[in-house]
């Protein structure tokens, strides 16, 4: 496939990194576009996340070391499509507006991420919230990239991820990605999603005290 290329549902692959999200997989896997391809990434789950999402028809790939990154490279060095989608498995998202960003992406942009709206009060952690705005403000000024949201939905040609080489596999992998593609000139189109509370389980990273320092400590070590 080359680029400007028309990309089929068959093209597309979704990478959903997912840390005990049995509860959650249900809905996101039955809103999944239709003739996309899903590869649910378990991280050593304990709530039988991997039975879910096989039972729900989604491919299954093991990554034993723990990490949001580590979930994300080894769905997307699995998948098999020239297009991958990255999206969360708690159900906050709607895989239903994957196709606008997979459009973004067939029409020229290199990496195309959503921009995170909140449809009902309590989705976004203020502490998270915040954090991610100054983030993405020094993204803007001192990288020159386009975005106002870190994102965790994402779609991008497969072999130029790869090749982008981005390091991260903890919760710092989402602004090196955008780091390193700002310095590789990449196009970047932002697009508007809604944005809901978790469907069940709870929160792996902004939700809890030790996600988030885990979160700032690796942010910071990327954006030095
Ligand atoms: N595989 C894997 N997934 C993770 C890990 N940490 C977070 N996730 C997943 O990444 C997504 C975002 O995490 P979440 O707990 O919702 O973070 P929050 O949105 O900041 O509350 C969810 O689908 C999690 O299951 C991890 O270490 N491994
Ligand atoms: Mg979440």
């Amino acid at each position: 496939m080359f680029e400007g290329d028309t990309i089929s549902p068959a093209d597309v692959t979704v990478v959903i990194p997912c840390m005990n999200e049995a509860g959650s997989l249900p809905g996101v896997l039955a809103a999944i576009p239709p003739g996309y391809r899903v590869l649910v990434v378990d991280n050593n789950s304990t709530d039988g996340t991997a039975d879910v999402a096989r039972a729900h028809g989604a491919s299954v790939v093991a990554e034993t070391r723990p990490g949001y990154g580590s979930a994300v490279h080894a769905g997307v060095e699995a998948a098999r499509t020239p297009v991958v989608c990255v999206l969360d498995g708690d159900g906050s998202m709607d895989p239903r507006e994957l196709p606008t960003l997979v459009a973004a992406v067939e029409s020229g942009a290199d990496l195309a991420v959503g921009r995170r709206r909140p449809v009902e009060r309590g989705t976004w952690p203020l502490h998270s919230r915040i954090g991610n705005a100054v983030v993405a403000a020094r993204l803007r000024r001192r990288y020159d990239i386009p975005i106002h949201d870190l994102g965790a939905m994402r779609a991008v040609r497969r072999q130029a991820l790869l090749d982008l080489g981005v390091g991260d596999r903890r919760s710092g992998y989402p602004l090196q990605l955008l780091i390193l593609a700002g310095r590789a000139h990449w196009r970047i189109t932002e697009c508007d999603i809604t944005y809901r509370p978790r469907t069940a389980g709870s929160s792996k990273v902004s939700g809890s005290v030790q996600g988030t320092l885990r979160a700032v400590h690796d942010f910071w070590r990327v954006m030095r």
